[in-house]
């Protein structure tokens, strides 16, 4: 179905032939507006932001672009469209027909899977709300902000699906995705990340790389849920989310490219000589990295997952681009873990198919991080440096599952805990680095102007220069 722009809430959901949920979402509105005034990007509520908005669902032309203040940003429901033939792909229920209401028996833990999802949204609007202030250039403000409207609307999308399916107990679950807050000592975020804070751009760059690469996991894994509104509302988030990744990657290419740049210029790898020029050091990136990376593994859940487990069985949750898999029910399979023996070593252990869906997933996740990193360490080799990007091991640094409070080096190798404690803060971000990256953060507004710690992208937005005026302020 097409876009309705007339209704206030525009969707494709024919909202307007159901006034009761029509009226629900309707109080909802004024709600999430006063939060974005709130917690929202701070301060530039009045610019003019060259924006992409939706327009209709199919692969192709689904965006326009055009200069939007960002309160009056279209935010609305956008479900991709119904296939009438979709069978359930996987679980005990393989083959059946797809949900279009709720079986009762699930409609708690789809809640919950559902409020997850929802919470991440706003927790990253509120984790990135200053950045604003800092933006390396107008390119990158205006990234930012799409970024930033886009999860947002994904924050709709879920509170949608609670207002349309869960009756009064969907309509509270909406409320307090607005009263949690993103490191709020008494009402948090509910998953570890989303409470971390996001002061820099070279952490926005990291969260948009990783965490929001979670993201894309996890959304394809709720595409595949027998709950065909779920399902179709997360095939359209991804679409979505694909720009928010490329910030993050193309990001963190241009702090790299610079990077190298000023090392030809000054004939050295000298992180000390590096940080003279403005730039930085590529050991901090990779410290940098290696906190998201280990914040973001966390997203995954348990190596082994009775929660998981059920999800699949039931077909509430499957895996990223489940089609690909030959066994759909995956009852009488195995799946190797490694775990800590206890004596500072690891020993493998075999756990049914169905408890590791949250590994499988993860080991996913690694593969496509994996592929970032070979682009950045590629530029690294053509600028005949051997230093290298890594991808820290799945076991390090973990809050999380079977490696939870394990110490590890960032290799993954079990160390005593004194070693642990004595080399972390090389591993992580010091003090010292955060200061550091910090004293580099100044907003560039002029046109075309780029902070001097990260190269222009190769090119602007929409076939529009780089030197655009992406935000024109008031
Ligand atoms: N922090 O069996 P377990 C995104 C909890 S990002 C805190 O290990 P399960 C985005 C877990 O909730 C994608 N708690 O794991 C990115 C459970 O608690 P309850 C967000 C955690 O349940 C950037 C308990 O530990 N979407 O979209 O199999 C910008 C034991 O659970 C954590 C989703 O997450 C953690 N890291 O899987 C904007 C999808 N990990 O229930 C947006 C929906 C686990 O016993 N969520 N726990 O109280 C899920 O599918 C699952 O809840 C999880 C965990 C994959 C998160």
């Amino acid at each position: 179905m097409s876009i309705n722009y007339q209704d206030r809430i525009p969707n494709n959901v024919d909202l307007g032939s159901n006034r009761t949920l029509q009226r629900a979402l309707e109080h909802w509105q004024p709600e999430f507006l006063n939060w974005w005034q709130e917690l929202g990007p701070k301060d530039f509520q009045v610019a003019d932001v060259y924006l992409r908005t939706a327009t209709s669902v199919d692969a192709k032309g689904w965006a326009t672009y055009g200069f939007v203040r960002m309160p009056e940003y279209r935010w609305g429901i956008f479900l991709a469209d119904r296939d009438p033939e979709r069978k359930i792909g996987f679980g005990d229920n393989f083959g059946k027909e797809v949900w279009q209401q709720i079986p009762g028996e699930h409609r708690s833990t789809l809640r919950r899977l559902i409020v997850t999802q929802g919470d991440t949204e706003p927790a990253s609007v509120e984790q990135q709300r200053m950045l604003g202030h800092t933006a390396p250039s107008l390119y990158d403000l205006r990234n930012l902000f799409q970024v930033n409207v886009e999860e947002g609307r994904h924050l709709w999308a879920m509170v949608y699906l609670l207002h349309a399916y869960f009756g009064r107990d969907g309509r509270e679950e909406a409320e307090e995705l607005l009263e949690r807050h993103s490191g709020d000592a008494d009402k948090p975020r509910i998953l570890g990340t989303f409470n971390e804070p996001i002061r820099d751009w070279l952490s926005f760059f990291m969260f948009t790389m990783f965490t929001d690469r979670d993201g894309k996991f996890q959304l394809k894994s709720l595409a595949e849920s027998s709950f065909d509104p779920l399902a179709r509302t997360c095939s359209f988030m991804l679409t979505e989310e694909a720009h928010h990744m490329f910030v993050g990657d193309t990001g963190i290419s241009r702090v790299v490219k610079r990077t190298l740049e000023v090392m030809k210029e000054l004939s050295t790898d000298d992180p000390e000589a590096i940080r003279n020029a403005g730039a930085i050091d590529l050991p901090t990136v990779q410290r940098y990295l290696n906190f998201w990376f280990s914040s973001s593994l966390d997203l995954f859940g348990s190596e082994s997952s009775s929660n998981a487990a059920s999800y699949f069985a039931n077909g509430l949750k499957g895996r990223p681009d489940e089609a690909r898999y030959e066994d759909h029910i995956a009852l009488d399979t195995f799946y190797t873990i490694d775990v800590p023996n206890g004596n500072g070593s690891t020993k493998s252990e075999q756990i049914p198919m169905r408890n590791a869906m949250n590994d499988v997933t993860r080991g996913s996740y690694v593969k496509d991080c994996e592929m970032g990193v070979t682009r950045w360490n590629r530029l690294i080799e053509k600028a005949g440096h051997s230093f290298r990007l890594a991808l820290p091991s799945t076991r390090f640094r973990r809050n999380i599952g079977t490696w939870a409070g394990v110490p590890t080096d960032p290799a993954g190798k079990p160390i005593p805990q004194t070693e642990f404690n004595a080399k972390i803060a090389g591993w992580l971000p010091s003090e010292g680095d955060q200061a550091y990256i910090l004293s580099l953060m100044h907003g560039v507004y002029e046109p075309g102007k780029m902070a001097a710690w990260v190269a222009p992208p190769d090119r602007g937005i929409n076939s529009n220069p780089v030197e655009y005026e992406y935000v024109r302020f008031q």
